[in-house]
């Protein structure tokens, strides 16, 4: 058990509940006004309503009418679930779990008596339910729906909301496997694999093991398995959009374990990875273990964006090629991200390696919160690093970079994303295996674990991401000695950072791949880790063209971004020169407390003074302008304006 005591992310957590939960409640049910966006110009994006809650109704038999929205419309309401049960996990709250259980028994009622759950098919065309699964998301619902099952049932012991999971799951396992008459094949997106691994460690029944290990070695073995499917249906696409989309976007062009590249659409991407490393991590098999290694490399070497989005293109919301990062036409969708960090929480099963917990914190503190307005009714789906109001208007090729975060949208799968995450952040802090506890997020927290022959507590008291002492008390009841290895995080290389245990300094031979390791036998331990938070710089690889002779400013976790409201437009005019001291200052009654860092800089005036575009002389006139930047994640919350993260340097 851990009960976080973060300020920072306390505030976060009460909002998730106290107005998120509520609010995206009432959206789902359409009872309230609301906008909803599209998320690009696209004629195939349903935004009247949500309909969510309505078409479960429908499927129950308790209402009429047809289904409305995206074919996966009901994964809202799952994740909505599953959100709520880490609330409810929480604190007790009679309120919500009236609500949560009402969810659960409409649930249970729309699922057909052989287990089958998806309310499109069962309105519209029960008829081909599983014969379209390159555009069907069944697989993806169902997935989502077992994880929300999983987390209502830890909650709160319901024994409906386990059962409605293991009937669906019993259900799939009729439908496909390797035996004759089933279907040799998986899922157009990614997600049951997660869901069958969630119920088999909660179960511990090896059947669901072996299902998610199934869906997982036979993606890619037929590449055109899912253009076959859609031949045999021979009805009019579920998705257009989907329906020509290349094997590569399913993940499906080769085998998974010979994936060495990010390919596709990235959510599917992560989600792909996140289960086969759980499978990984459980089971111990080096080949599995070795292909998310080398696709972790891929990832995070080569194709991930300095705020941890990935995902560089619009179309199919995809991975494109290796350095290819630009700022302005990008995707970072907030789901993608909240993806990477279920990835790097199971890598963390793998293998104690601190990169793992470095990008789960770089995509947890830039994009992933950035993915919700402060006030946590608003939300963006896709994350830029560099965003113009006018050019996302009137450029079409730049209309999901949306410069203020809708209230909804017509897909609306990162919000009630978000809200999983972040309620179930505790379960991210550390990563227990045997009698080594890896301390991976710095959060004020207090850990209690009923561990062989004891119990251990662990209270971290810290200021952080405001300040870097972070403070770990250690009450070690049990008979054994426990091993504490504490994160190192990637960011302070090069800066201070020092480890005492008892007072005494522990020896930098106790330092391996980014943890620092520290005994505590029975009895109390105090240890006490210094990391040293200042204004950073970075500077990208020259072979991402988007970035060459720019920099970024980083402090502590959080990537820094310059928004228009504090440096006026035209943003790319500014230039920080390379010896401009970088000052920080703390403003407490800004964005809800955030660090500004201010710096003498430059901004480039242009010389031709009728505005001519070319001329032989400088490009521009430099006249001196304070700059000052704020924490990614909390850009757009002062109305519509300019932002940008990589900033010319010279
Ligand atoms: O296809 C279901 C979800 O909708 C994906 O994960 C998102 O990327 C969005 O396309
Ligand atoms: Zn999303």
């Amino acid at each position: 058990m851990i009960q976080i005591t973060s300020p920072f992310w306390k505030r976060y957590q009460d909002l998730v509940k106290k107005e998120m939960l509520p609010y995206q409640w009432k959206v789902l049910n359409d009872a309230i006004q609301i906008r909803i966006e599209k998320e690009r110009d696209d004629d195939e994006i349903p935004n009247e309503k949500s309909h969510a809650i309505e078409n479960f109704r429908i499927a129950a038999g308790e209402s009429s009418g047809e289904h409305y929205g995206w074919v996966f419309q009901d994964s809202d309401v799952y994740k909505w679930l599953e959100a709520a049960a880490y609330a409810l996990r929480r604190d007790p709250d009679e309120e919500l779990k009236k609500t949560a259980d009402s969810v659960v028994d409409l649930i249970a009622k729309a699922q057909e008596p052989d287990g089958y759950i998806g309310t499109y098919f069962t309105i519209m065309e029960p008829d081909r339910k599983f014969k379209r699964l390159s555009e069907s998301h069944e697989l993806y619902c169902a997935g989502h729906l077992m994880e929300a099952c999983v987390a209502y049932y830890e909650a709160v012991k319901s024994r409906k909301a386990l059962q409605i999971a293991e009937k669906l799951a019993g259900c799939i396992d009729g439908h496909f496997g390797p035996e004759e008459g089933k279907i040799h094949g998986a899922d157009g997106h990614e997600e049951v694999e997660i869901g069958l691994m969630r119920l088999y460690h909660l179960t511990g029944e090896e059947k669901y093991e072996k299902l998610a290990q199934y869906f997982l070695s036979i993606r890619g073995t037929d590449p055109d398995f899912l253009k076959k499917q859609n031949e045999m249906d021979g009805k009019p696409p579920l998705i257009k959009g989907v329906k020509s989309a290349p094997p590569a976007y399913f993940q499906m062009h080769l085998p998974v374990s010979k994936q060495d590249t990010a390919e596709g659409h990235a959510v599917r991407v992560v989600y792909l990875f996140t289960a086969l490393a759980d499978l990984a991590a459980s089971t111990g098999d080096r080949e599995l273990s070795d292909a998310c290694r080398r696709l972790w490399r891929n990832i995070t070497d080569k194709r991930m964006y300095i705020t941890g989005g990935i995902g560089s293109t619009v179309r199919g919301e995809a991975f494109t090629l290796d350095y290819d990062l630009p700022n302005d036409t990008m995707y970072c969708e907030t789901c993608a991200s909240v993806g990477l960090i279920f990835l790097a929480r199971q890598m963390l099963r793998i293998e104690p390696d601190g990169e793992y917990a470095d990008v789960m914190e770089r995509a947890l503190y830039n994009t992933a919160l950035a993915g919700m307005a402060l006030d946590g009714k608003h939300f963006f789906y896709v994350n830029p690093l560099e965003a113009v109001p006018e050019k996302s208007r009137k450029d079409p090729g730049k209309s999901h970079v949306k410069c203020v975060r809708p209230q909804w949208l017509g897909c609306a799968c990162c919000p009630p994303n978000l809200a999983r995450l972040l309620m179930s952040l505790e379960d991210y802090i550390y990563t227990v295996k045997d009698s080594v506890i890896l301390a991976n997020l710095f959060i004020r927290s207090e850990l209690t674990l009923e561990a062989e022959g004891g119990r251990i507590e662990i209270r971290q008291e810290t200021e952080y991401p405001k300040e870097g002492e972070v403070r770990f008390h250690i009450n070690n009841q049990s008979e054994h000695p426990v091993t504490l290895g504490i994160r190192v995080p990637g960011w302070t290389e090069g800066q201070g950072v020092s480890l005492s245990s008892q007072g005494d300094e522990v020896l930098d031979s106790r330092r391996e791949k980014g943890y620092w390791y520290v005994q505590a036998g029975k009895g109390e331990t105090d240890v006490t880790l210094k990391l040293k938070m200042e204004p950073k710089r970075w500077h990208a690889n020259p072979l991402v063209s988007s970035d060459i002779n720019k920099t970024a400013l980083s402090m502590g976790p959080f990537v820094y971004c310059l928004e228009e409201a504090d440096n006026g437009k035209d943003l790319h005019c500014l230039v920080l020169p390379k010896d401009a001291e970088l000052r920080y200052e703390w403003k407490e009654e800004l964005l809800c407390g955030v660090g500004t860092i201010q710096a003498d800089g430059l901004r480039l005036m242009p010389s031709d003074p009728h505005g001519g575009l070319y001329c032989g002389k400088e490009t521009g006139k430099p006249v001196p302008q304070k700059l000052s930047f704020i924490p990614y994640y909390a850009w757009a919350n002062r109305g519509e304006n300019e932002m940008r993260v990589w900033i010319h340097e010279t």
